[in-house]
């Protein structure tokens, strides 16, 4: 592949609902530009861009993947990221290292909640946008019904690039309002504006010159004098106009039939900014501060790890070049792990295929295999200049399964795949829950979830089940209680002896356990008062009502009693742990539960089943807002009565809710449901 310089990329994010079109509008540029002998067919699983197994099993991308479209001395850089909600970590790391977004509506579904929130997360990041109105070729296509969805639910100064010629099954091509002239689907160059387009392409080009003249002030100026304005500074002014974000121009295509390509991609090239014309990027220097660059060349080097991906063949860091050169065959630093790593080849990336490079220009995106304990969201640089930027910004997880190994050797193996996992993808967590001591997922939905667990066997070997998890309840104390205890054993020769009397008290929210000694007059030695200590850290482990870890518990021991021959450190710990019990379960014990800040987003009409719906959950709602047709609502929610909400919501809202959730604190658990949750355990402790 030839070598190409900044000002000859653009790095464009392809984003939008799932299944407007976007893995075949690449496969179709592959196969314009001779990449591919056979276009690929996402429904037959030969889309050269859905290439990992889950992608051909479900017909549909789930991970972004990057095809370099070479045309006409200029490389397009496309990021086809998974429309699917769950999925939304992919389309945030593609959103980070590309220079604008290509919005795909599909014609006739028109605004969907993916739109909207794509549309959302450009906006916020200020990117250049375009709007393609995709599928055009589809029966039941109405433009006027697709433009009014668009102008209904974005927020945002569309103007047309182009008008459509003829619509569904007599799409036939795009009157391009630059050029004046057609654009037919069989690709040969232009042609004239069909007789019926004629005024309607001249009332469109107007408003299309008014908004690129606004793009610049010097346009503006000439334009305002009344002198004409060549297609050259028409392009300009759009250019600007898209870079403030002032406008979105609207474009139109069949890729599938092959309709309208060729202007699109010209488009592309000519509306989306070059790496370095979009501003500098900011890093944090050695020093500890924030240092400016320009997407140069001669900038320092800065290669942010935005991806990482396990084949067979190991582990590829997808990096994209903000400052300087990456060469192969290199030695270069790490900032976050401040060590050295080894570029050995530079790949570019078509899919799962690797192109060999001698070296990345700045602005650049590729791969490097086996870059030691490199991991996404690290910024290599030299080791005379370090450069660490910011990470990419990822939603908390909201959907959690708890999984369960199958076999003996899947239970080896357990961590590592799910850390592994996890390495891949910033928006699946893990951990082990200690109150109920399960290995708990999480991630951005069901499918999310449990596309993982398949990932588990089939890249890592192994086996999982998953089933709900149980909440992770905690037993705090609501009184101050003393008591005692006695443990005595005698079995032959020397036995156990300890007496210890302790006094509990309720702490604040944050503290979990504080330990203190007023033993008084040498009652009882200080070893033996570390080992009721580590009785007190037992018992708070195990629970005194349920069995759930205690929190928020003073322990005073404050008299006792040792024996001379029979007193161990191991009759402390147990009289410790058993006093502790005690005088928890005398203390007004009750349960905790995690408390989650739950945000949210409905269209406005669902506003009344939605808050219907929060209050039978316990919700306490903490305040609401409107924003265009879309309301949101703010609430506490216990997590217990979250486990099911991505599909409650789901049903609601037909799709067009969305919420987000993060842990917020423990709460006290309704004394009714208490009740129902001890003797519920209960039950489960005499079956085990
Ligand atoms: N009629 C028509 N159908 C199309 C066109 N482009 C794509 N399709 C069909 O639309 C469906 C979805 O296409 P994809 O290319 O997978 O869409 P996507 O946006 O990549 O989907 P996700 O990756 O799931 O977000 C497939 O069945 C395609 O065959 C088109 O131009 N015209
Ligand atoms: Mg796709």
């Amino acid at each position: 592949m030839k070598e190409y310089q900044t000002t000859e990329i653009r790095n464009i994010a392809l984003v939008s609902h799932n299944g407007a079109g976007k893995t075949t509008f690449v496969e179709r540029l592959l196969f314009d530009t001779q990449v591919t002998t056979r276009m690929g067919q996402v429904d037959n699983g030969s889309a050269a861009m859905d290439f990992e197994e889950e992608e051909v099993n479900r017909q549909s991308s789930i991970a972004t993947a990057i095809a370099p479209i070479e045309w006409k001395d200029t490389k397009l850089n496309l990021l086809d990221t998974p429309g699917y909600v769950d999925f939304v970590g992919e389309v945030n790391s593609a959103l980070t290292v590309t220079d604008g977004a290509l919005i795909f509506v599909e014609a006739v579904a028109g605004v969907e909640v993916g739109t909207e929130l794509v549309w959302q997360s450009t906006g916020d990041r200020k990117m250049p946008r375009l709007l393609l109105i995709n599928k055009m070729d589809r029966e039941n296509v109405r433009v006027n019904r697709v433009m009014s969805s668009i102008n209904q639910n974005l927020d945002g100064n569309f103007i047309q690039l182009q008008l459509p010629i003829g619509e569904g099954t007599e799409f036939k091509g795009v009157v391009d309002l630059l050029s004046m002239k057609a654009r037919m689907e069989d690709g040969s160059g232009a042609s004239d504006i069909p007789d019926d387009l004629a005024d309607a392409a001249e009332e469109a080009r107007f408003l299309l010159i008014e908004a690129a003249a606004e793009g610049d002030d010097d346009l503006l100026m000439k334009y305002l004098e009344g002198e004409e304005l060549s297609e050259e500074e028409i392009l300009l002014g759009l250019k600007a106009a898209m870079l403030s974000t002032q406008v979105v121009p609207i474009i139109f295509a069949a890729p599938q039939a092959g309709i309208a390509i060729h202007p699109l991609l010209e488009t592309l090239i000519e509306l989306f900014p070059k790496p370095n014309e979009v501003g500098s990027f900011t890093a944090i220097n050695a020093a500890g501060e924030e240092e400016e660059n320009e997407v140069d060349d001669i900038s320092p080097l800065a290669a942010f790890i935005f991806k990482t991906r396990e084949d067979q063949y190991g582990k590829m860091s997808y990096l994209r070049i903000f400052g300087g050169i990456l060469e192969s065959d290199s030695r270069i630093w790490d900032s976050a792990i401040d060590s050295e790593v080894r570029v050995a080849t530079i790949n570019v990336l078509r899919g799962r295929e690797t192109i060999s490079v001698d070296r990345l220009h700045s602005g650049d995106i590729g791969s490097v295999n086996k870059l030691g304990d490199a991991a996404t969201n690290d910024t290599l640089c030299d080791q005379g200049h370090k450069l660490t930027m910011p990470p990419i910004d990822q939603p908390n997880p909201i959907v959690a399964v708890a999984v369960h190994p199958v076999s003996q050797s899947d239970v080896a193996k357990l961590t590592t795949a799910l850390s592994r996992l996890a390495a891949e993808d910033l928006t699946l967590h893990w951990n082990s829950e200690r109150a109920t001591r399960e290995t708990i997922l999480s991630g951005m939905g069901s499918v999310h979830v449990d596309i993982a667990v398949k990932k588990a066997q089939s890249k890592f070997g192994v086996n999982l089940t998953s089933t709900i998890p149980k909440v992770p309840y905690r037993e705090t104390i609501t009184r101050t209680n003393s008591s005692n205890y006695t443990h005595k054993k005698q079995t032959g020769g020397s036995g156990q002896y300890a007496r210890v009397f302790l006094r509990v008290e309720s702490l604040g929210d944050d503290e979990e356990f504080e330990f203190e000694s007023e033993v008084f007059g040498g009652a009882i030695s200080a070893p033996y008062v570390s080992a009721v200590q580590k009785g007190c850290r037992q018992a708070l482990e195990n629970g005194a009502m349920a069995g759930y870890p205690m929190t928020g518990i003073r322990a005073i021991v404050y008299d006792g009693k040792e024996h001379p021959v029979d007193s161990k450190e191991i009759a402390f710990q147990i009289a410790g742990r058993e006093c502790f019990r005690k005088a928890a379960l005398g203390a007004g014990p009750v349960l905790l539960e995690p408390i989650y800040e739950v945000t949210v987003t409905v269209p406005a009409d669902n506003m009344g089943d939605i808050m219907g719906d929060l209050n039978s959950r316990r919700a306490r709602v903490l305040g609401m807002d409107q924003e265009a047709t879309r309301a949101i609502v703010r609430a506490e929610v216990p997590l217990a009565e979250m486990q099911s909400y991505t599909a409650d919501i789901r049903s609601m809202s037909q799709g067009r809710g969305v919420f987000s959730m993060k842990f917020l604190r423990y709460g006290r658990v309704p004394a009714h449901l208490q009740e129902q949750i001890v003797a519920a355990k209960q039950k489960e402790k005499e079956q085990e």
